[in-house]
């Protein structure tokens, strides 16, 4: 074996990947992110400290936050990022310990290994590597547990690093973050201790994304119905994926004026939705669906791509030249742009798009979203009357991701079975198997209601909440809301750990339970909050419509 990951829905064979990730990442990637996930959790040793006394180093917390972003599904697959990332760590971790000492903290006498290691050469931080990952827990419910933790952090960290990049930052997550590594490595903390901080880190979940939406609604605007265009315009063009609002932003400014077209791909669909961005002309609409199929819409999509997050699926050659990345997205090849003094120059991607040209049309129509909470709490006097009168039964959360395996396929055959007395609500990539059904609507609800991206599950929350209140009810769980969850990276992970500490019981989550569960944590997540994973559909939907009944 050299090298084992289990973090995405698409572990092989359900296990995890030992040779080279389904994803396309390698065995030195994968073995590499280990060693920065390690010496992250070194850093915090004493950061946690530092920070008891007063000490706070910013540069600490971002670098922290972005290295465990940098680790997620397909997000950085360039060796190069994560060697400086270690170099960087171990430098900083030094920086730290420093000023723990100098504001008169004391170290421990028995340090962990991930506060002292250290290495200078790449085949050090590769042999090093091999002694410090997942399997390096050998208790099987402990390893589940500590990684379950580990996944969510990741995910709450992809969620603060869009916050901040918004001038909102919450110190008490960055706390948590680094409380949670440190206990990672906490050898007297037992499953119970472990499954109390995993119930920690949903509540964090739900501080993060609720921080995330204040971030993007107050610089952008709330997001509002919106027709969105599927199809396409004579111009050339470039196309933005990801999710980072402020990314979208500067591109939409920095080609306005210059005859080159701006369409969204995958998670950036709803910047579709903002009252900030639908000024521009040139924003045109979405170009394709979700992130696996990059391999043939960027083909046909002609011109440059910018992909700001996750999802990147390795480039074909075919038009690897044309794929730029940033912020924590890598790949080696691919031409990167960085922040310089807090702003990205996309001029030479505008440049190269002028040479390109024009998309080729691949749908045509349009497609609607924009409900978060705001829209749908608008129409809450609508929805309530709706459920009253039983024109509509049951709502169901089918947020999440999608992803590349067939038996996906459910998740559209599932939604095109539901009663027609049911509403969809969708965030995330998820919403692509089934977005582009004509479900009809009831009453001018339209049935499937797409609040957003993957962190707008929150919102999803958000108007649970709110009905919960308007239905006078004690438990969330006593509303006609059924959750049938698809998941693939680790922001699923830390939805799903927001949705359980807002005490949401019964969630569904296919197509595949997470390879990391063991089956004894895998049994507690079903004995105490109901979880479940998915059969096939008219089993589902009957069992979902009997618990309606009930
Ligand atoms: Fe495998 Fe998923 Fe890990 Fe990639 S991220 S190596 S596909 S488990
Ligand atoms: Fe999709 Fe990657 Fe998760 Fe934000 S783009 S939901 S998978």
């Amino acid at each position: 074996m050299s090298m084992f990951c289990y973090q995405c829905q698409e572990a092989a064979k359900g296990t995890g990947c030992t040779v080279r990730g389904v994803c396309g990442k390698t065995n030195d990637v994968a073995n590499l992110q280990d060693l920065l996930i390690y010496t992250l959790k070194g850093i915090s040793i004493y950061n946690v400290e530092a920070k008891k006394l007063g000490v706070n180093n910013e540069e600490v917390d971002k670098f922290i936050m972005e290295g465990l972003f940098a680790t997620i599904t397909n997000a950085n697959f360039d060796q190069k990022v994560f060697i400086d990332k270690i170099r960087k760590a171990l430098v900083l971790r030094e920086e730290v310990k420093n000023e723990l000492l100098k504001a008169g903290g004391k170290l421990e006498d028995n340090l962990h290994d991930a506060a002292t290691w250290t290495a200078e050469t790449v085949e050090a931080f590769t042999t090093k590597a091999a002694t410090v990952g997942v399997l390096s827990t050998e208790n099987e419910d402990v390893r589940s547990l500590r990684e379950l933790i580990v996944y969510g952090l990741k995910g709450m960290a992809a969620y603060a690093k869009h916050a901040y990049v918004l001038n909102y930052k919450d110190e008490s997550i960055f706390e948590f973050i680094q409380k949670a590594l440190v206990a990672t490595l906490n050898e007297t903390l037992n499953a119970d201790d472990l499954v109390a901080l995993t119930m920690e880190t949903g509540k964090y979940g739900v501080d993060v994304m609720a921080l995330l939406d204040k971030a993007n609604t107050t610089t952008y605007g709330n997001p509002e119905i919106s027709k969105v265009n599927i199809g396409v315009r004579n111009n050339p063009a470039i196309l933005i994926s990801g999710h980072d609002l402020k990314d979208m932003e500067a591109l939409l400014q920095q080609t306005q004026g210059t005859g080159v077209d701006v369409y969204t791909h995958s998670e950036m669909l709803p910047a579709n939705y903002y009252p900030a961005f639908k000024k521009y002309d040139h924003f045109v609409g979405n170009y394709g669906n979700a992130w696996w199929k990059q391999d043939k819409e960027f083909e046909s999509f002609n011109g440059p791509i910018l992909m700001t997050t996750n999802c990147l699926v390795p480039p074909k050659a075919s038009y690897k030249e044309r794929v730029y990345t940033t912020s924590v997205v890598g790949f080696e090849g691919l031409k990167h742009i960085d922040e310089v003094n807090g702003k990205k120059d996309f001029s030479q991607i505008i440049e190269h798009a002028k040479q390109c040209q024009s998309p080729v049309e691949i749908e045509r129509g349009e497609i609607v979203g924009g409900f978060a909470h705001s829209t749908v709490l608008s129409l809450a006097d609508k929805v309530v009357e709706a459920v009253k009168t039983g024109a509509i039964k049951r709502f169901f959360v089918m947020a999440g991701c999608d992803g590349r395996m067939k038996s996906r396929d459910y998740y559209t055959e599932f939604a095109e079975k539901l009663p027609k007395d049911t509403v969809i609500l969708t965030a995330g990539c998820a919403k692509y198997r089934y977005n582009k059904l004509e479900l009809g609507d009831i009453g001018g609800i339209p049935r499937v209601l797409d609040a957003g991206q993957c962190n707008d599950s929150y919102s999803l929350a958000v108007i649970a909440l709110k009905l919960k209140e308007v239905f006078e009810l004690e438990d969330i769980n006593e509303l006609p809301i059924s959750y049938n969850i698809a998941w693939y990276e680790q922001k699923a992970v830390i939805v799903l750990l927001a949705l359980l500490h807002l005490g949401v019981k019964n969630i569904h989550l296919g197509p595949t339970l997470p390879a990391f569960l063991s089956p004894n944590v895998a049994k507690v997540l079903v004995d105490n909050f109901g979880i479940g994973g998915v059969t096939d559909v008219e089993s589902d939907i009957k069992m979902f419509m009997g618990e309606a009944l009930a």
